[in-house]
C-alpha cells in the first residue's frame, strides 16, 4: 500500500494557537490559555476539555465524543493548573559534574555526537529509547521511528508495565490487547465484572457515565477487590477475595456456571477450541477447598455465578490489581478470558475484556510502535509485510530482532545498554530497589532526558532538553477505548523550552541525516497512517470535531466498536479454552498470607501524581489496618507502627474492615519502599506503642467481605 506524499504546498496548517504569556497586558504574569477544543490529559478516558477564562480552568465541551454532556471529574477541572509551575525553561548540559544552562545548539550538539558516537562505537542496540504515554501519537511515532531508523527495537513505555498481564493474555489469545468493547456499549451489559480495578474513583468519567447508570437501570455490578472503596460503594457484591486468590476465585465461578449449565454452547462451538479438555480439568476441582483458600463464602460466590449465567451479556472490568505481582504471569486474566469465552460474551455488545487503562496515550504510545516488539499498528517486527510498509516510508530497513522492554533496558544500563533517551517519562522511580536503579542510571554513557520538570530521571541526565506540557502541542491521542483525538495548543511553551515534536524531528534529522519527518503534527500523522492499518483510514479532518476509533481501515467511513466480533483479531475464528491447570493458583501458588506469623499483604493504588506527597513530608503516613489484625498485634487506632520490609516503614495505624484481614493499605510512595525489589507483597507489622497488650489468640476468622 504505497501512496503519493502530499505536496509540500498542501501541508495544512495546524491552527495551532500560539498564545503568549499574559494577552491582555493586565500586568497578571499568571499565563492565559487560548480555548481550544483539547482532550484532557490525567487519564485514559480522553475527556474533551477547554479552557475557560470564566472559571480560571477547564471546562468540559458538549458534544465530545467521551463525555457529550460535558462532564469532567475534579482532575479534569484542574488540568491547566499549574502548568507553569516547577518547569525546566532551558537546556541543561552537565559540565564538571553540574547541570548548567546551554543553547539548544549545544545541547542538540552534544545529544547528536554522543548518541551517534555510541552507535558508532557499541552498534545501535547499546542505545535505549524510554518513552511516552504522556505523549502524542505523533511524537510516539517518531520517537520509535528515530530509534529503529537509527537501527535498534529498544523502544518502549512504562505504561507498558501497569497493565501487563491484561494485555499479554488477551493478545496471546484473540491477538489484540486493547479493550474489546467501547464505553458505550458496555454500559448495556447485565452484569459488570470489576477485579482489581477501582474506576469510580481512577476512570471517573467512564465510570458515572457508562457504568454506574447501568447499574442504576438493575444490571449487577460485582468487585472482586480485597480493600473497599469508590467502586465497592456502588457494587452489589463485593467479594474480598484474599491477594493471590483472584484466579481460583474465578475458576470457582466457572466451576458454578458449569454446574449451573450456563454454557453459551453454540459460541463455544463455532469460536472456541478445548472445550472438553477444558471441562475435564475442573472434573478434580475442589470447589470448598478453593472457596476456603480465598477467603470467600461458597454461597456468595454461586450467586454471582447465578447473576452472570442470567445476564444477557456480562462486561469483565480490569485494572492494575489484576496484574499478577512478580510482573510475569497471567492467570487471573486468563481465568477471566476463560469465563467470558465459555459464556459467550466476546464479540457482542455489552460484554467483553475492558482493560481500564491509565496514562491519557497508554494506549496511543503502543499503537503507533513505542514497543520494542512491535511495528505501528501491532504487527510483530519481523513481519515481512509490515517491514515492507515502513522501509517505503522511512527509506530504512527496522530492525528484526525484538528490542529490550523498559524493564530489560534498565537492568542492561552499563553493560549491553550505553546510552538512553528519556521522553516524557520518569524511570527512576520504579518498583526496583532505589539503589540499583540510581547505580544503573549512573552507569550510563549518556543520558538525554526531555522533560517539561526536574524529575529522579532528570537528576541522571548529562543532556535535559525542556519540552511542552500537554496544554502547549497539538497532535493526537487515543484513549482507552481506541478513540483518537485531537489535541490542540492552547499556549506556547514557556521561556526557551520547545515543542517535544520539533526537538525530536530535530533530533531525528540529525542522526540520521534525513528530513526524518513531516513539519507538522499533521503530517507526521498522514505518515503514520500509510505505516498503521489500525489508522489507515483517518485524518485530521475526520478528527476536527470528534474521534476517529481503530481499527479504521482505509475508506471506511466509521471505526470498529466490538471486536472480534466474527473473528478474532489474529483472523483466527477461534481462540482457546485454557484447562484450569495453566490458569488456576490453588496448587503451588500463593496468597503471599501466612509466609510469616506477623505477615501482612500490603495493598496499594496507583501512585498518584496529584499532590504527591511522599517519605519526605516527615509525617508518618496512615495504614489501614483490619481490627481482628490490629487485635492480634496490640495495635490500636492511631498507634503508631512498624513495617519491615525492603525498607523500615513507620506509620500510624487507622483500623478499618475496609480492609480485608490479613492485608493493609498504604499509599504507594510508602508502599514502595517497603516493596521495592521484593517479589512478595507480606510484610511484618508490628506495634511501635511499648505499652500495648499483644493477644494474638483474639484473631477471629470472619472476613470483611
Ligand atoms: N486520579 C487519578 N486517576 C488515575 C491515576 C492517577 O494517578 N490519579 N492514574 C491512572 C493510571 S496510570 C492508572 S494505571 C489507573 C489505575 O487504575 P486502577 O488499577 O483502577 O487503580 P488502583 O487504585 O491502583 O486500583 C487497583 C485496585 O486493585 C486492588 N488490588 C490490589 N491488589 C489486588 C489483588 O491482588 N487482587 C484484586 N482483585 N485486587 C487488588 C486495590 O485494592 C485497588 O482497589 O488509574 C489512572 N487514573
Ligand atoms: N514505584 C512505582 N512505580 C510505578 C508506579 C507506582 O505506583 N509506583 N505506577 C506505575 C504506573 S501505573 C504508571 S502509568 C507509570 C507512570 O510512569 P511515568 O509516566 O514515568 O510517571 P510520571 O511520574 O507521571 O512521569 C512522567 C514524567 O513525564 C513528564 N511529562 C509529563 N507530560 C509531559 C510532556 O508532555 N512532555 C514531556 N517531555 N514530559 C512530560 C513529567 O514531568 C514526569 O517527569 O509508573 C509505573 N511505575
Ligand atoms: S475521567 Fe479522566 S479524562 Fe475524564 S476528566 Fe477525569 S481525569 Fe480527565
Ligand atoms: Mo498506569
Amino acid at each position: 500500500m504505497s501512496r503519493q506524499r502530499e505536496p509540500a504546498s498542501e501541508r495544512e496548517s495546524d491552527a495551532e494557537a500560539d498564545v503568549p504569556p499574559d494577552t491582555d497586558g493586565d500586568g497578571d504574569d499568571s499565563r492565559r490559555y487560548a480555548p481550544v477544543d483539547t482532550v484532557c490529559p490525567s487519564c485514559s478516558v480522553g475527556c474533551g476539555l477547554r479552557y475557560s477564562d470564566r472559571t480560571g480552568g477547564a471546562v468540559g465541551r458538549e458534544g465530545a465524543p467521551v463525555n457529550p454532556e460535558g462532564r469532567l471529574c475534579p482532575k479534569g477541572i484542574e488540568a491547566f493548573d499549574g502548568l507553569d509551575e516547577n518547569r525546566l525553561t532551558t537546556p541543561l548540559v552537565r559540565e564538571d559534574g553540574e547541570l548548567v544552562p546551554a543553547s539548544w545548539e549545544e545541547a542538540l550538539g552534544r545529544v547528536e555526537r554522543e548518541l551517534g558516537g555510541l552507535v558508532d562505537a557499541h552498534g545501535p542496540d547499546s542505545l535505549a529509547f524510554l518513552g511516552a504515554p504522556r505523549c502524542t501519537n505523533e511524537e510516539n511515532y517518531l520517537f520509535g521511528k528515530l530509534a529503529r531508523m537509527l537501527g535498534t527495537n529498544n523502544v518502549d513505555n512504562r505504561a507498558r508495565i501497569c497493565h501487563r498481564s491484561a494485555v499479554t493474555a488477551t493478545t496471546r489469545r484473540f491477538g489484540c490487547g486493547a479493550m474489546t468493547n467501547t464505553l458505550e456499549d458496555i454500559s448495556e451489559a447485565d452484569a459488570f465484572l470489576v477485579v482489581g480495578s477501582n474506576p469510580a474513583a481512577q476512570q471517573p468519567i467512564a465510570f458515572d457515565s457508562y457504568v454506574r447508570p447501568a447499574v442504576n437501570d438493575g444490571a449487577t455490578l460485582v468487585h472482586v477487590d480485597p480493600r473497599a472503596n469508590r467502586t465497592t460503594r456502588a457494587a452489589d457484591v463485593h467479594l474480598a477475595a484474599r491477594p493471590g486468590t483472584d484466579a481460583l476465585l474465578v475458576n470457582l465461578l466457572v466451576a458454578e456456571l458449569l454446574e449451573l449449565d450456563a454454557v453459551d454452547r453454540e459460541f463455544v462451538e463455532a469460536r472456541t477450541t478445548g472445550f472438553e479438555a477444558f471441562v475435564d480439568s475442573f472434573e478434580a476441582f475442589d470447589a470448598d477447598a478453593g472457596a476456603e483458600r480465598t477467603g470467600v463464602d461458597r454461597e456468595k460466590i454461586r450467586r454471582v455465578a447465578r447473576a452472570i449465567g442470567d445476564a444477557d451479556g456480562t462486561a469483565v472490568i480490569v485494572g492494575t490489581g489484576a496484574e499478577a505481582p512478580d510482573h510475569r504471569g497471567t492467570e487471573t486474566v486468563d481465568a477471566l478470558l476463560n469465563l467470558l469465552l465459555l459464556t459467550g460474551n466476546v464479540g457482542r455488545r455489552g460484554a467483553g475484556m475492558n482493560v481500564l487503562r491509565g496514562l491519557n496515550n497508554e494506549q496511543g504510545a503502543n499503537d503507533v510502535g513505542a514497543r520494542p516488539t512491535t511495528l505501528p499498528g501491532f504487527d510483530p517486527v519481523d513481519d515481512s509485510e509490515a517491514r515492507e510498509r515502513v522501509a517505503a516510508e522511512w527509506g530504512a530497513d527496522p530492525p528484526t530482532d525484538p528490542g529490550l522492554s523498559e524493564l530489560e533496558a534498565v537492568r542492561a544500563f552499563g553493560d549491553d545498554v550505553r546510552g538512553a533517551y528519556v521522553l516524557g517519562e520518569n524511570p527512576a522511580v520504579t518498583r526496583m530497589e532505589t539503589q540499583f536503579v540510581a547505580r544503573k542510571f549512573e552507569t550510563l554513557d549518556f543520558l538525554v532526558v526531555q522533560d517539561i520538570a526536574p524529575s529522579e530521571t532528570v537528576e541522571h541526565a548529562d543532556v535535559v532538553l525542556p519540552g511542552s506540557a500537554w496544554a502547549e502541542k497539538g497532535g493526537t491521542v487515543t484513549n482507552l477505548d481506541r478513540q483518537v483525538q485531537r489535541m490542540r495548543a492552547a499556549a506556547s511553551p514557556p521561556d526557551s523550552a520547545r515543542r517535544d515534536i520539533d526537538v525530536v524531528r530535530e533530533l531525528g534529522q540529525r542522526l540520521t541525516g534525513t528530513t526524518f519527518a513531516a513539519e507538522t503534527p499533521e503530517g507526521v500523522f498522514k505518515e503514520l497512517t500509510r505505516v498503521n492499518p489500525l489508522y489507515a483510514g483517518m485524518s485530521y479532518a475526520g478528527l476536527e470535531s470528534g474521534s476517529q476509533r481503530w481499527p479504521f481501515p482505509e475508506g471506511a467511513t466509521e471505526g470498529v466498536g466490538v471486536l472480534h466480533r466474527d473473528r478474532f483479531m489474529n483472523g483466527e475464528k477461534r481462540a482457546p479454552l485454557l484447562p484450569i491447570r495453566e490458569t488456576d493458583d490453588a496448587e503451588g501458588g500463593e496468597t503471599d498470607v501466612g509466609d510469616s506469623p506477623s505477615g501482612l499483604v500490603v495493598l496499594t493504588r496507583t501512585r498518584l501524581n496529584e499532590g504527591r506527597s511522599g517519605p519526605d513530608d516527615g509525617d508518618a503516613p496512615e495504614l489501614l489496618v483490619h481490627p481482628d489484625d490490629a487485635a492480634a498485634r496490640g495495635i490500636r487506632d492511631d498507634g503508631r507502627v512498624v513495617l519491615d520490609g525492603a525498607e523500615r516503614v513507620d506509620a500510624v495505624a487507622s483500623l478499618s474492615a475496609e480492609v480485608r484481614e490479613g492485608t493493609v493499605f498504604l499509599d504507594a510512595e510508602w508502599a514502595d519502599r517497603l516493596l521495592a525489589g521484593r517479589e512478595s507483597r507480606t510484610v511484618d507489622v508490628r506495634t511501635a506503642d511499648p505499652n500495648s497488650d499483644s493477644d494474638p489468640k483474639s484473631t477471629s476468622t470472619s472476613t470483611s467481605d
